[in-house]
């Protein structure tokens, strides 16, 4: 696993060099305009981290991460979380810091929170395919995990598709967290039943409809451990009528709070606050990208206003 950074004259140009180098499964760790002192390397950055490919296409136009790699691989994470730049950027994309606006939307209940109280934090992420459940698990792990200094495990159980906890076991290995992979229902209750930490995170699968077994399964198995809250992850650029279906499909999990995420790939956020009434559960956290480190927002009724009236990016601008 490499972290590199890579730099051209627009982001979307660093971003192809580097998926190029790394593969279409790199993980986006940060983007920005590049430091003054670097900035002959091109005008922005892009920070990825994965496995650099056999045969790039074309040798490495990027130079590498331009801090000192460790002897061991492994110490390369503490690097990155330690960079000073990487934590100025979290304080500053923090909603703390923006102004508030004044109108708060009553009807859309806000509850940024993660687990049961009196339980270690352990939180089990479901809800469609796509929906962005693993790479909203990974931003929690780095946001309110690594970057509060808390001890974080991470289990994936994905019995259905070939490889599909790779990505994250590939996370794991570059921030140094323990990570369970389960292929089955029984391994995930002996995983649940051992090991601690501060903050437990668990990726689930992204059930068909004729998955209805296999889901109730998953849904019971969780139902065993107290400790366990379900959040539920749904995609706001989906049709309004699948999220609805969805909050149905997955009630068993009795999920208690809702994560709204893909908020930038839509200008139709309208029925947003129906879809929150009719899931009957408060907004935990937005995501609004794809960048691990920046892209994830703590939900607020006064933001739940702004992107609802004004949509998104309009309401990142006017709250910056
Ligand atoms: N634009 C955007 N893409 C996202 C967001 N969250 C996840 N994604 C992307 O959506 C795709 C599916 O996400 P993934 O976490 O694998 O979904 P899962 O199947 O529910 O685990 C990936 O390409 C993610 O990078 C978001 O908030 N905004
Ligand atoms: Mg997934």
């Amino acid at each position: 696993m490499e972290v590199r950074s890579y730099y051209a004259s627009t982001l979307e140009a660093a971003m192809a060099l580097a998926r190029r180098e790394l593969g279409p499964e790199a993980l986006l760790i940060q983007s920005q305009r590049t430091a003054p002192e670097w900035i002959h390397l091109g005008k922005y950055e892009a920070v990825f981290a994965g496995e650099v490919l056999a045969q790039p296409a074309k040798p490495a136009a990027a130079p590498s991460f331009p801090i000192p790699k460790p002897a061991n691989p492994k110490a390369t994470p503490v690097d990155l979380v330690g960079r000073s730049d990487f934590r100025d950027r979290l304080r500053a994309s923090s909603p703390s810091r923006r102004a508030p606006t004044p109108e708060p939307v009553p009807s859309i209940s806000c509850d940024p929170g993660l687990g049961r109280k009196g339980f270690a934090t352990t939180v089990a992420l479901v809800g469609p395919a796509g929906a962005g459940k693993t790479t909203t698990a990974m931003k929690i792990a780095l946001r309110r995990g690594l970057l509060e200094s808390r001890t974080v495990r991470l289990i994936a159980f994905d019995p259905y598709r070939i490889g599909a906890t790779r990505q994250m076991q590939h996370f794991a290995d570059l921030f140094n967290l323990s990570f369970t992979d389960c292929e089955l229902i029984a391994q995930l209750q002996t995983a649940l039943a051992g090991g601690e930490a501060a903050l437990t995170l668990i990726d689930t699968p992204g059930f068909s409809s004729n998955q209805a077994d296999e889901r109730e399964q998953l849904a019971a198995c969780l139902r065993l451990f107290p400790e366990v809250e379900s959040q539920l992850v749904l995609r706001l650029d989906r049709k309004p009528a699948d999220n609805l279906v969805a909050v149905e499909q997955f009630s068993s999990f009795a999920a208690s709070r809702l994560i709204l995420t893909a908020l930038d790939e839509t200008l139709e956020l309208a029925d947003v606050p129906a879809l929150v009434a009719r899931a009957n559960k408060p907004v935990s956290f937005l995501g609004t990208g794809q960048r691990l480190l920046e892209d994830i927002e703590s939900a607020n009724p006064q933001r739940m206003n702004e992107v609802v009236l004004h949509g998104w990016p309009k309401a990142a601008s006017a709250a910056a």
